[in-house]
């Protein structure tokens, strides 16, 4: 098979889809944001997932136009929603390390913004740890910039990399994701369920949110609940779903 031909050409045919899962308040029960999630509409193959492509768009620097595309359908979808009245909801969109290493990224993220006319808090970039870490002063200038730009900013995965705690502070960022690794066993292993537990209690410290990610059951949802963390996502309420089945989801929540 011939994927990486493909994927060159899937732009362009408009090939990539994005599927939305919704993060969840856990005092209000509201959707208050939504992480977006890119798919690949194959003509042959179907459905591919991203662990099937992100990679390899990574290696061959294709992940740069794909991510620009998602950040830009990912404005407008969002737009989209407010103009609808459905809510003001943040959207969430992963960043990778290749475009984190682009010069032309905060000028890149900025025109998206302006083309969808979508006020910049409303735009959430998420990061992984490695990739902060990778640079640290680089790191942190870019977040500056951004920052300035007035998106917000989270750190993806949170828990599974190397970061440490004076370097946390040091990044101006928004919102910790727990690793749904950490989430999984909170009810059954006790030292998951401590780790989650100084996570949401870390993030407070330092005034960021955090939102549990990977949520399957309602235990897991009490134990955040009573651990007080503020959001949630996972298939407890949702999988990642269509623009469509998300906007029916809005539809029903009004
Ligand atoms: O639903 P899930 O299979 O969507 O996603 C699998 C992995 O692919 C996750 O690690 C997710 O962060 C990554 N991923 C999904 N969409 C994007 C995207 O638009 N850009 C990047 N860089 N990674 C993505
Ligand atoms: O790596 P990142 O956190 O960006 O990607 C989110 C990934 O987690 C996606 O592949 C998404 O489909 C998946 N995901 C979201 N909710 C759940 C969940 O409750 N359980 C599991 N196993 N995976 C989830
Ligand atoms: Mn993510
Ligand atoms: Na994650």
């Amino acid at each position: 098979l011939h994927i990486e031909g493909d994927l060159r050409n899937a732009l362009e045919r408009e090939e990539f889809t994005l599927h939305y899962q919704p993060q969840v308040d856990l005092r209000t029960g509201e959707i208050v944001g939504v992480e977006a999630l890119i798919r690949w509409q194959h003509p042959e193959l179907g459905m591919v997932p991203p662990v099937r492509f992100i990679g390899l768009a990574e290696e061959n620097g294709l992940i740069v136009p794909i991510g620009a595309w998602v950040i830009r359908a990912a404005c407008l979808q969002n737009k989209e929603w407010q103009m609808a009245g459905l809510g003001h909801l943040r959207m969430a969109v992963n960043l990778s390390a290749r475009q984190f290493a682009q010069e032309d990224l905060v000028e890149s993220i900025a025109s998206s913004l302006r083309a969808a006319d979508l006020a910049p808090e409303y735009l959430e970039i998420e990061l992984t740890e490695s990739l902060v870490m990778a640079d640290v002063d680089r790191a942190i200038g870019i977040l500056r910039e951004l920052k300035a730009l007035g998106v917000q900013l989270s750190i993806d995965d949170f828990g599974t990399g190397y970061s440490s705690l004076s370097y946390l502070k040091r990044f101006p960022i928004d919102v910790l994701k727990i690793d749904r690794s950490f989430v999984n066993d909170i009810t059954i292993d006790p030292d998951d369920a401590a780790i989650v537990a100084s996570i949401v209690s870390l993030a407070h410290s330092l005034r960021l949110q955090v939102i549990a990610e990977g949520v399957e059951t309602e235990a897991q949802l009490n134990y955040l609940r009573e651990h007080d963390c503020d959001q949630i996502q996972g298939y407890f309420f949702s999988r990642p779903v269509t623009a469509a089945a998300l906007t029916a989801m809005l539809e029903e929540g009004k």
